[in-house]
């Protein structure tokens, strides 16, 4: 018996020493943020900071100097928040995106490729905070305010040069930290350097996120969200470890059963 209880053991611990039970970043690795989503079982809501997801927000309507599709022209001021509901926007989730510096917007495909602006993209389909060579105190938060719960993000980081004062931190919907990046490294994860594609994914549902930015001459944009909820059918299907060691125990009997039968 001692063997199966081995065996029962095993089946116990093999989810766990994919760490899936911490928190994790996820640096220029999609692939490894994708892999940790499946492993945990939650569902991927692929977004963007395009056109097409920047109409779905409710403050955006018919803007008044547009004359083609409906939707904003390049380079517009959307004010500093946009909020995305289901009703509108038709995903499960729901969330709301803030420029935090006084009187910054958020602008759309904004391509101003100017000199302050790292091998920035361009033409985009990114959000900048607060538009490029004006407001650059590039500060932003991100607030999941209603539907699933989300337990992954990622978004690619452009333009911004790691000062020692920066931050991007995950917290949980009671406000506890969950996660940091810091530009020191001290303390969490260094923020990486370049364009990076920076991935989150949670071990409960997160509340918020806040990136501090350096005060100084330089703009950063946002490109390409991507969430993760968890699932509406998993919600009470989510096995407790107490529940795994049953389950293997009862794998063990019954194999044990079928070879003595
Ligand atoms: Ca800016
Ligand atoms: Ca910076
Ligand atoms: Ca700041
Ligand atoms: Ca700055």
């Amino acid at each position: 018996m001692r063997s199966y209880l081995l065996i029962a053991l095993g089946i116990l611990l093999l989810p766990l020493s994919t760490a899936v039970a911490v928190p994790s970043f996820f640096v220029n690795d999609a692939t490894g943020w994708s892999n940790d989503v499946i492993i945990r079982g939650y569902t991927e809501v692929p977004f963007s900071t395009g056109e097409g997801a920047i109409a779905l927000a409710n403050e955006v309507s018919i803007p008044p100097n547009n004359v083609i599709d409906g939707l904003p022209p390049n380079n517009t001021d959307l004010g500093s928040t946009l909020t995305w509901h289901t009703a509108k926007s038709g995903l499960p989730l729901e969330f709301r995106l803030q420029a935090l510096q006084p009187g910054a917007g958020l602008v759309t495909d904004d391509f101003e490729n100017n000199a302050s602006i790292p091998s920035f993209p361009a033409p985009s389909s990114s959000l900048s905070i607060g538009d490029f060579g004006d407001f650059t105190n590039d500060d932003w938060r991100i607030d999941f305010i209603g539907g699933r719960p989300v337990v992954a993000f990622q978004f690619q980081l452009l333009g911004n040069i790691v000062d020692g004062s920066e931050s991007y931190k995950i917290f949980d919907t009671n406000g506890n930290l969950i996660l940091q990046m810091t530009g020191t490294g001290v303390g969490g994860t260094q923020l990486p350097s370049g364009q990076p594609f920076i991935g989150v994914v949670s071990d409960v549902p997160i509340g918020f996120v806040t990136f501090d930015e350096d005060s100084g001459p330089n703009d950063i944009a946002l490109l390409a969200f991507s969430f993760a909820i968890i699932p509406a059918t998993v919600d009470n299907a989510i096995p407790e470890p107490a529940t795994l060691l049953l389950f293997a125990f009862g794998s063990a009997v019954m194999f044990q059963r079928r070879r003595i039968g």
